[in-house]
């Protein structure tokens, strides 16, 4: 299977209590590496020379193929941790906007920007090219300018004739004319909290497996990642089970490296409700 992973790579500052962290993140980045152990994957994406040559290493040694967008400088966030599940974000800088795709054809094309950096036109243009669209709304309703995060609205509409859209139940609110009709699987995480999944318009509840959490970030990306790929493979209802517990597995560790037995025996523990 190939996938296109489509966001900017991020330069993360995390600061939890007096400890300060200099790590990669991006949607794309824990999207990428979660579905590298499934798939070929691509990233499209734009960083600067300020961005650690190591780092991009170490993607490829993963495996996976970057096709970058040079920019002046790379994007950047501070994610300061009040708990595991509570964090105050600056964007600290913001690399170039993502205007077009590389040619081919994709099994899977994730949607995932940090910054405002794709836009409806990309959208559209992504599904011409694939016809198994994904995306998150977290960087579509992200002010693009430096400063505390501030977070606009986007039209729903663009997200029309996805298969997979995620959410978390805060952002949700500030897509305008959001239809989960309109989309053949709608996701509202809420954290470790009860989330609702949509299908073709048909709400039903989901349960994560609870584990002890440091830190989330990256939690949504590898949740909407792990979902589509296991929804492009099984039924619906099995792969939100094993995508909740891939993700719990990720927080509990903060790794890839766990077996796919773990992943399914976990997967048990997530209630799935049809209201
Ligand atoms: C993180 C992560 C989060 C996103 C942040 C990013 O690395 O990808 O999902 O909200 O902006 O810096």
């Amino acid at each position: 299977m190939r996938c296109l992973i489509v966001g900017h790579l991020v330069r993360d500052i995390i600061v939890k209590g007096s400890g300060i962290e200099h790590r990669i993140g991006g949607g794309a980045y824990y999207s990428a590496m979660a579905l590298s152990r499934f798939c070929r994957v691509e990233i499209l994406t734009s960083v600067g020379r300020d961005f650690p040559e190591s780092w991009l290493q170490g993607l490829e040694e993963a495996g996976i193929v970057l096709h970058t967008i040079p920019a002046e400088s790379s994007t950047s966030y501070r994610l300061r941790y009040l708990d595991g599940n509570t964090r105050e974000l600056s964007l600290l800088s913001v690399a170039e906007r993502i205007t077009n795709m590389p040619h081919g054809s994709y099994d899977i094309i994730i949607l995932n920007p940090v910054a405002g950096e794709v836009t409806p036109e990309t959208v559209a243009l992504a599904k011409r090219r694939s016809n198994f669209v994904v995306a998150d709304v977290q960087g579509f309703i992200r002010s693009p300018h430096p400063g505390r995060l501030k977070l606009t609205g986007v039209d729903g509409g663009i997200f029309n004739g996805l298969k997979v859209l995620h959410s978390d139940v805060s952002e949700a609110r500030l897509v305008r004319n959001l239809n989960p009709e309109g989309i053949e699987v709608l996701l509202i995480s809420r954290g470790a909290d009860v989330g609702q999944a949509y299908l073709r318009g048909r709400k039903y509840t989901y349960t994560p497996a609870r584990v002890a959490v440091e830190e989330s970030t990256g939690a949504g990306d590898v949740f909407l990642a792990s979902f589509s790929y296991f929804y492009h493979n099984c039924p619906f209802i099995q792969a939100l089970k094993r995508a909740s517990a891939f993700t719990a597995l990720f927080l509990q560790r903060r790794s890839f490296d766990f077996p796919m037995d773990e992943v399914n025996e976990l997967a048990m523990r997530v209630k799935v409700e049809r209201l």
